[in-house]
């Protein structure tokens, strides 16, 4: 009885007996199934099985259940075994002849266990590698009813979704917060089958064709030669491809801006950038596009912020978007469509809708929302579910078609092709994580990683040993009924239509909606990007394509570069600016936004702890920022844990900063020293870490706000009281003042504008 690892496993045997195991009660067979045995894809419902799918686990093929695997995957069984279910008593030796002896080819434990580590990884995706998921519902309102049959879009249906977002660029293992486009997926399993909307946060696309594809991720992804840059597009082969093909501008132009460098994933709008054919229960049709509207609002990083996030916190937006889940503030979004007549020509006020590098500014087709989404839970593995979930844009429920736009047509093909090869073979669909919900009577068979003991003996059509099963359904109720829309009659031809010709006018409207702050910051952008290229005739000629945009735009870049600016080759075209386009300049609810309080041992631990209610409250998550872990007031009844130590805070964790005190200088030399150095407050009276936090704060613009006696650190740190977006009083007042200023996101005035 002295043995602890018997003691648990009895406790485990017993634990499981008392819940009335049947297999824990058979006579003389101790059951070591754990406690819990949930699929890895915990806490969503588990799939309601397929008919004609044999469960793959927990049964073996002769019926008898495995029990071995499933307490695997929950690691919470008494006993380590193998893949076979034998148990082990040693996995921490290889087998010897003796202790210092040679290891001994028979021991099929080792090889098992390094053959199995040595296929750990997958390839990972070619684009769009970098990512982090979330499981949640859709609520359709109904509103979309009108012009789709789409089941899933009915009011009031719930319909559970799975959503990816990632960057396009960097590889698995890269920094979230650089400046590329991102990806947001969603997985829909609706009645009718699984739908997905693969989208971007960008409303348009590099290219026009699907073919140039490989053109643009080989321009964008690292050099052939050194695999240099990781996950940056601040280099000569980007920017040689832009610059040569210029209907990528609008897009580059797009993530130039602060939408290349978002907050959180919670702060992103989504769409679906193509447009899409909407047919509803009477037949007619539609042309449509899809919008992903944040509840949060549409917020960005400033540059320098996102740099250090880089080097701090590569895991940002990871780690945001799964805290916020975890808190319980679940990021929302509403689904909206723009909707157009579906004629002949396919245009809405002369904007060829057939173009992916066009958007239809809100103003002429108001985005109309037709549902919400909320995510509510984080994956249980991320291999399992974020890494092996495949989207495909060809996923598509009754109600909703495919346009003919070039672009949609090639990613119709890759992202079967692709998740072939990266998830081995063809029987992805059956992996949990991308199982429909809907019942599955399919005929495709075998295949690599088959986990289906499929029965019947006429896997075709028509049969008649399987007595002519299974049937079709009629045309009301198929999918994949394409609308009969017309096919131009033509010759054929390697070639775009005239319409996608036009590559400036619509980045100058999107220049032209940007707030002067914003077109600041996209200035700033392109001349840092530009100067990191090594080749003058590759910023040369973006200087030429940025002048057919706006002069004042291609005179700045071309100051910054020390280069001459070019002129337009042809009279700017009039555009109306799109308000929609701008994130400054509204106000946003301030749930889920992060505010960091200063505090040390001289603050007064009452307002501590009121302001931590009152962010509570609020929505929003205060997080104690103190000279060192532990508590602060230990000795007191109610002492204040402190979330971060100088040491691990950063500015950029944070949306707002309060201070509580003004914490003097610490006493070890060495853990402040570059903070010295950084901040520049060599000899100020207070801790140099809290003044670098300070100016940090302040340049990024974020709302801060002291308690009188904290207004040295402020002075410290050079910052006057009156500077913009500064509170100084007491907790309430300041803590009022600083959700205030969080409404609008950032103290946007406080940057120096000139455009
Ligand atoms: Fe993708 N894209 N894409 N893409 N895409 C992939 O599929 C592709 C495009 C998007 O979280 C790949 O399974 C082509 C537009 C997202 O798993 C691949 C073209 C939009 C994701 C592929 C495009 C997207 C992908 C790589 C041009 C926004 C990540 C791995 C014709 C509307 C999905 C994979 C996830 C992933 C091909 C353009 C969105 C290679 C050929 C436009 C969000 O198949």
């Amino acid at each position: 009885e002295s043995n602890p690892l018997k003691a648990a496993v009895d406790k485990v045997v017993d634990m499981v007996t008392e819940e009335g195991d049947p297999a824990a009660a058979a006579p003389g067979r101790p059951s070591v199934r754990p406690p819990q045995l949930e699929e890895p894809t915990r806490p969503r419902e588990p799939l309601p099985p397929k008919p004609d799918q044999g469960k793959p686990e927990p049964y073996t093929a002769t019926g008898r259940p495995t029990g071995g695997s499933a307490e695997a995957r929950s690691q919470g069984g008494a006993h380590l075994t193998t893949a076979q279910g034998l148990r082990l008593p040693d996995s921490d030796h290889s087998l010897k002849a003796g202790p210092r002896g040679p290891v001994l080819l028979q021991d099929h434990h080792l090889r098992e266990k390094i053959m199995h580590f040595d296929h750990e990884r997958i390839p990972e995706r070619v684009v769009h590698a970098r990512g982090a998921a979330a499981h949640g519902v859709f609520k359709a309102y109904g509103t979309a009813e009108t012009v789709t049959k789409a089941a899933f879009l009915r009011k009031g249906v719930e319909t559970p979704v799975f959503t990816r977002f990632s960057t396009v660029v960097g590889s698995r293992g890269s920094a979230d917060t650089v400046r590329d486009t991102r990806g947001f997926a969603t997985k829909f399993y609706t009645s009718e089958g699984v739908y997905d909307l693969v989208a971007n946060n960008i409303p348009v696309f590099f290219i026009q064709d699907a073919i140039k594809f490989p053109d643009i991720i080989h321009a964008a992804k690292p050099h052939p030669d050194r695999e240099i840059p990781q996950a940056q597009s601040a280099h000569d082969t980007f920017w040689d491809f832009v610059s040569l093909h210029t209907e990528a501008m609008h897009h580059t132009i797009w993530f130039m801006a602060d939408r290349g460098i978002p907050r959180s994933y919670r702060t992103m709008e989504g769409f679906g950038v193509h447009t899409w054919r909407l047919v509803n229960d009477r037949g007619e049709t539609s042309l449509a596009k899809f919008h992903w509207k944040p509840k949060a609002g549409v917020h960005s990083l400033v540059w320098e912020e996102a740099q250090i996030v880089n080097g701090v916190d590569p895991d940002f937006h990871r780690r945001d978007l799964a805290d916020a889940i975890e808190a319980g503030a679940h990021p929302e979004w509403e689904l909206g469509i723009q909707v157009f007549p579906d004629t002949p020509e396919q245009t809405f006020e002369g904007i060829d809708l057939l173009d992916p590098t066009k958007i239809v500014p809100e103003e002429l087709a108001p985005v109309q929302p037709i549902g919400l989404l909320t995510l509510n839970a984080n994956p249980s593995n991320y291999f399992a579910e974020t890494e092996q979930v495949a989207f495909h844009p060809g996923h598509l429920v009754p109600g909703i078609d495919v346009t003919d736009d070039p672009l949609l047509a090639g990613r119709l093909f890759s992202y079967l092709d692709t998740q072939l090869i990266r998830l081995g073979g063809p029987n992805f669909g059956q992996l949990p994580i991308n199982r429909t919900h809907a019942p599955v009577n399919d005929m495709l068979r075998d295949g690599m990683h088959q986990t289906a003991v499929h029965t019947g003996v006429a896997p075709y059509k028509p049969n008649s040993l399987d007595g002519g099963c299974p049937f079709f359904a009629g045309n009301e109720e198929g999918g994949y009924v394409e609308v009969p829309a017309p096919v131009e009659a033509s010759r054929k031809v390697r070639q775009a239509p005239e319409s996608f010709d036009d590559h400036f006018t619509q980045p100058r409207l999107f220049w032209l909606s940007l707030s002067p702050v914003e077109r600041e910051h996209t200035i700033a952008a392109f001349t840092f990007e530009l100067g990191r290229c090594y080749e003058d005739a590759i910023k040369e000629r973006t200087l030429r394509a940025l002048a057919e945009i706006d002069p004042y735009l291609c005179e700045k870049v071309a100051d910054g570069l020390g280069l001459p600016a070019p002129r337009a080759t042809r009279e700017l075209p009039s555009v109306t600016p799109s308000a929609a386009i701008s994130q400054v300049g509204k106000e946003w609810p301030v749930k889920g936004r992060m505010v960091g309080i200063v505090a040390d041992e001289n603050s007064d631990l009452d307002t501590v702890r009121a302001l931590q209610g009152k962010i509570f409250e609020g929505g929003m998550v205060p997080i104690v920022i103190a000279p060192t872990g532990g508590k602060l007031g230990a000795d007191s009844s109610e002492p204040v844990t402190a979330q971060r130590s100088f040491a691990t805070a950063r500015s950029i964790e944070v949306d707002a900063l309060i201070l509580a005190g003004a914490p003097g200088k610490g006493e070890d030399a060495y853990a402040t020293r570059d903070a010295k150095a950084w901040s520049g407050a060599v000899d100020a009276p207070v801790d140099p870490r809290v003044v670098l936090m300070l100016t940090e704060a302040y340049r990024h613009a974020k709302p801060l706000g002291a308690v009188p006696a904290a207004r040295q650190a402020l002075d410290a740190a050079g910052i006057p009281v009156d500077a913009p977006g500064v509170a100084v009083g007491d907790g309430d007042a300041v803590l009022a003042q600083v959700v205030d200023l969080l409404g609008r996101h950032r103290v946007w005035d406080r940057f120096p504008v000139q455009a």
